[in-house]
């Protein structure tokens, strides 16, 4: 029997609650279709940087190395450490030291899940740049608390990083609708984007059979509002895709319906899935945190490791619950009722 040696990290806030819903699920899955999955918890978050001074140990990366894959719940507890500490020393380090550089965000509506935009159904993949760009952490700041004060970030995009993501993006074309929207600001950003719009030409000559449109980051806030039916796979940078993806949560029903996966292709290191949400202090602890998000992410890391049947076995699941109003409408359910009923229907 195949057993997945599983690194769990669970983090702040409901990032515990939500972690605990997917790994019963998905411990009942691998019950199902005979295989284990071997879960090893770390502790690392902002209450660990309290203690210590840093969000994971100086040996995090390297133990992580020997894991077939990661599932993180969720990141930050700014009232007591600032969020671009937690996110920097956390969350970003892993994406980047596994060359994590495709990040997967599906946006479809569930059975039984009303979409803000009346809408009657969709089906996006973003596929957002996870390593670089607008998050690459260089900058500086200087005059510091002067009136001359400065403060620089520079967003950095090299030719391998923009060539490789496109073509990922590509590829999840090709494998659905064979349609790609490319979104940027070239209009405004005329190095970057400029850039980014000439490479993504220059692949596209590849993959004849895959349609590319080019869209401004604005043009596309509103199609995704106004026609999120036309679209199929989007790609984008970093910060937009981060953008871009909260607001496919938004017309999907709400951050509890948004998983996530920050993959390696290369296999050179463990892929990473998470919920897209955050932590959410204001509800941790009171299991009323969707779990959704989390169980479609623990389905995206099964189906990554191989195990297909076992992923589409809880994606079923899921929609059995959601077509039965479990879920669906925030604060009508509990954590565990909602956890509860994807069960049931995955034991069924
Ligand atoms: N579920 C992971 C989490 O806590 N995400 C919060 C967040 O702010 N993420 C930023 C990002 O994905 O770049």
């Amino acid at each position: 029997m195949t057993t997945y040696k599983l690194a769990l990290i669970p983090g702040d806030g409901i990032g515990g609650d939500v972690t605990d819903a997917a790994m019963a699920v998905v411990q009942a899955a691998a019950r199902r279709h005979d295989f284990t999955v071997q879960a090893t918890t770390f502790d690392w978050s902002c209450a660990h940087y309290l203690r210590t001074g840093a969000m994971m140990p100086e040996d995090g990366i390297e133990t992580l190395r020997g894991f077939d894959a990661i599932y993180l719940g969720a990141v930050g507890w700014p009232h007591t450490v600032p969020d671009s500490v937690s996110l920097h020393g956390l969350l970003l380090p892993i994406r980047k030291a596994f060359n994590q550089y495709a990040n997967i965000r599906p946006h479809r509506l569930l059975p039984g899940v009303e979409s803000p935009l009346r809408s009657d159904g969709f089906d996006i993949l973003c596929i957002r740049e996870n390593t670089e760009g607008e998050y690459s952490g260089a900058g500086g700041r200087v005059h510091q608390g002067m009136v001359n004060e400065v403060a620089v970030e520079t967003a950095i995009f090299t030719r391998a990083g923009v060539e490789r993501i496109l073509r990922f993006a590509f590829e999840q074309a090709q494998a659905r609708r064979g349609h790609l929207t490319s979104v940027t600001k070239s209009n405004a950003q005329k190095y970057s984007m400029v850039f980014w719009d000439e490479v993504t030409r220059e692949v596209a000559a590849d993959y004849p059979d895959v349609t590319v449109s080019h869209m401004h980051i604005d043009a596309m806030a509103a199609r995704m509002v106004m026609a999120p039916e036309s679209l199929d796979v989007v790609v984008a940078s970093n910060l937009f895709g981060d953008i871009l993806t909260d607001l496919g949560a938004a017309i999907q029903g709400g951050l509890g319906f948004a998983a996530s996966a920050n993959i390696c292709p290369d296999g050179t290191g463990p892929s990473m899935f998470e919920p897209v949400h955050g932590s959410a202090p204001d509800i941790a602890g009171q299991n009323i945190a969707n779990p959704i998000a989390a169980i479609w992410s623990a389905a995206m890391m099964l189906q990554h490791l191989g195990e297909d049947r076992a992923a589409d076995t809880i994606i079923a699941a899921i929609e059995a619950a959601t077509a039965q109003g479990i879920g669906t409408v925030p604060g009508s359910h509990s954590t565990d009722a909602i956890t509860a009923a994807i069960l049931s229907a995955l034991e069924a």
